[in-house]
Formats: C-alpha cells, structure tokens, sequence
C-alpha cells in the first residue's frame, strides 16, 4: 500500500517522504482542492484527519499521533437521564454526575453464576471457527452467531442504565471477547472515540457530535477480574481529551508499539475488580489499560459499544482495517443490532432482535406481544 500509516516508528528517510507528502496534502485540504482524485488513503486522510493530527504527525516528524480523532467531551447542562426507565435500574443524580466526572459507572450485578459459565463455555468453542460474519477467526463480533451472547447484551440491567446516558434508541456496532489466560500480558494504556486509530485513515463511527457522549463501552466479567489476573484499571477524569501517542517502545497495543503520552500518575489509576456476571458501564475515551495476569486462572470477558442509531457506523467502508490487528474485515454481513428503541435515522443497516433473541428479562418486560 502507498501509505502505510500502522503507528510505529519507521526509517529517518520514510519519515522525512511522510512528512512531505502530508505536507503536500494539507495544502490540499487548505485549498479546498478536489479529494475524489486521490487514491482511497489520502482520501481518507483529507476527509478524516483535522489540523491538529496533521499538526501532530508532521511536527513530530511522524513519531507522534493523536490516538484517535481529536475531541473535548462536553457536559450535558441539565444533568438529567436521557430516557425513562424501569424504576429498579434508574441512575441517580450522583450516578450520572459521576460517569461524567470519572468517565465510568459500576459494578452492577447483571447475570447468574451458570448464566456466566454458559456463555463463557459458548465463547471458548466459537471463537476456534471462522467468524460468520467476517470469515476469519476473530475474538470480535461473536454476537452475530452466538445467541447466548446476544441475549446477554439486551439484558435491561444494562441496557437500561446506558439509555439513560445516551438516550431511548440504543444499537450494539461491536463486541469482543478478552481472554487473558493464567500468565497473559497487559493491554497497554490506551483510549478510543471513533476508532480512527485502527486505520488512521477512516474512522469507523462518524457521530452527529465527535464531542458529546455518542458511545459507552460495556464490559462484562465472565470470571473473577481481579488485579492478580488483569482486571482493566483507568486513570477517572481522562475522558475528557483525546491524548496523543509516540511511536515505538516496549509497550504494545496488540501488533503495534506506542505509548500514550499523559501527565496523570499510573499510581492513581482505580482498578475495576468485577465479580462474573457484573459489568461495567465506561467511556472508551477515558484511559484504560489491563495489567498481566499473574494468577494460575484465567480472565475472561466481554464487551460490547452501544451507540444510539444516529451515529453512521464505517461510513463509506466495504472492508474495515484494523491494522492493530493485521486484520480485515468485510463488512456485506455486519450490521448494527439494535437492542433498545427505534432506528430513527437509518444511516446504518440495521438487525432487530426476534423473540427468541431477548434476554428472559426483557421479554418480560416486554409483556406478551413479545
Ligand atoms: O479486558 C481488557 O483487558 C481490556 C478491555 C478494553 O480495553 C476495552 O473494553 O475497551
Ligand atoms: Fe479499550
């Protein structure tokens, strides 16, 4: 590919060839200049990138980024849910304010201990098999073929409590299992927001707003996490700014080396012990990381993004790239599964639950015609 933009650092003369290409290109999108006659990744990089990535990237001489599209969280003004609930998961006055304080909510209990031993023992068999959606094996987007992990996903105790932070319309884009065996490494401190940084070319939400709440990040403990085994820890407060990342280094996200640049002490990190069948409700934007586990069992859990409909999910995209990863991903079988509400914007192909699908409390709640 012409341009390969995986954040690590590269050759003194590579380098110097970016910086006058991006150069070149930012005069480019100064001008107004016509994009459609560029290949896809510069395309991509005069549609996506602001003058701050370019900024960063060219003045570091591309041993720096932004770890994603820049954006400063704005503070909704009242401070009220966004949606009526089911009395028994409201969130209160100080349960609001404080995921807009901290940048994460919980633990809440969701599931029993069989329920968890179920879907965990599902997960462990599917994730050997080529992903139906994507036709590779991938920890991602299980919930496509696994009907045990969609139930969970709609269970109200979660899906409740986000609605009242991102509104009655509530869609899952993406899921992932996090198996970290007895003696698996930590996940390098990082943050997200419109997943740019998988490709640094597209990003794979587009949002009405990048800089209100457009997403949540819920994770579920199917074991014990504990920071013996590499429970998440996050540093509360960071979700307001996106911060920048140097290339290179010991520590990696995945396939790449970087580290996140931030004046924070790691010492006040809060770790995120959850007992199985707890979950946590957090903003991808607030920096978190997982340490080794360093116990003879192992940490497993899942998560999954729920965005409301509004938000276009890899706009413009047939294949997603996560270079992270080295992985492609084709998108003609993905779809956004709704799971609260209604799809009032239809940006996005969209997947309804069927009855079999719900999880048993939201079939109650439901009633009948469900
Ligand atoms: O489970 C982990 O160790 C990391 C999870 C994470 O980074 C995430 O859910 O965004
Ligand atoms: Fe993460």
């Amino acid at each position: 590919m012409l341009l390969q933009l995986v954040p690590e650092k590269k050759p003194w003369m590579e380098r110097t060839l970016l910086v006058a290409g991006l150069c070149f290109l930012a005069v480019w999108k100064a001008l107004h200049l016509p994009r459609d006659i560029w290949p896809q990744p510069m395309r991509g990089i005069l549609k996506n990138w602001t003058w701050g990535m370019f900024r960063v990237v060219i003045g570091s001489w591309v041993t720096a980024a932004y770890i994603d599209q820049p954006c400063t969280l704005k503070v909704p003004s009242p401070m009220v849910a966004k949606a009526e609930v089911l009395p028994e998961y409201s969130l209160s006055a100080d349960e609001l304010q404080g995921f807009y304080d901290r940048g994460y909510l919980g633990p809440y209990p969701a599931f029993s201990a069989d329920e968890v031993k179920d879907l965990a023992a599902s997960l462990l068999t599917r994730r050997n098999f080529p992903n139906y959606v994507y036709g590779i094996v991938t920890d991602r987007d299980l919930h496509f073929e696994d009907e045990l992990l969609l139930k969970f996903l709609n269970h109200p105790a979660i899906i409740e409590r986000a609605a009242q932070l991102l509104g009655p319309d509530l869609a899952c884009w993406r899921s992932q299992v996090f198996l970290k065996e007895a003696g698996g490494r930590a996940i390098q401190w990082h943050q997200a927001s419109t997943y740019m940084m998988e490709d640094y070319l597209q990003p794979a939400l587009q949002p009405l707003d990048r800089n209100q709440l457009f997403q949540i990040t819920v994770w579920i403990a199917l074991d014990p996490a504990t920071v013996h085994n590499g429970c998440m820890q996050v540093l509360p407060g960071t979700h307001k700014e996106i911060r920048k990342i140097r290339f290179g280094g010991d520590d990696g996200f995945y396939q790449v080396n970087f580290n996140l640049e931030f004046q924070e002490d790691p010492k006040s990190a809060i770790p995120l012990e959850v007992p199985p069948g707890h979950f946590i409700l957090f903003s991808e934007r607030v920096i978190h990381s997982s340490g080794p586990n360093t116990s003879n069992d192992r940490r497993m859990a899942v998560n999954f993004r729920l965005i409301p409909p509004s938000v276009k999910v890899y706009p413009d995209q047939q294949v997603h790239r996560a270079m992270h990863m080295g992985q492609h991903y084709p998108l003609d079988r993905w779809a956004l599964v709704l799971l609260r509400g209604e799809d009032r914007y239809q940006v996005n192909k969209v997947r309804r639950l069927t009855a079999s699908q719900l999880s048993p409390r939201a079939a109650q709640a439901r009633g009948p015609e469900a």
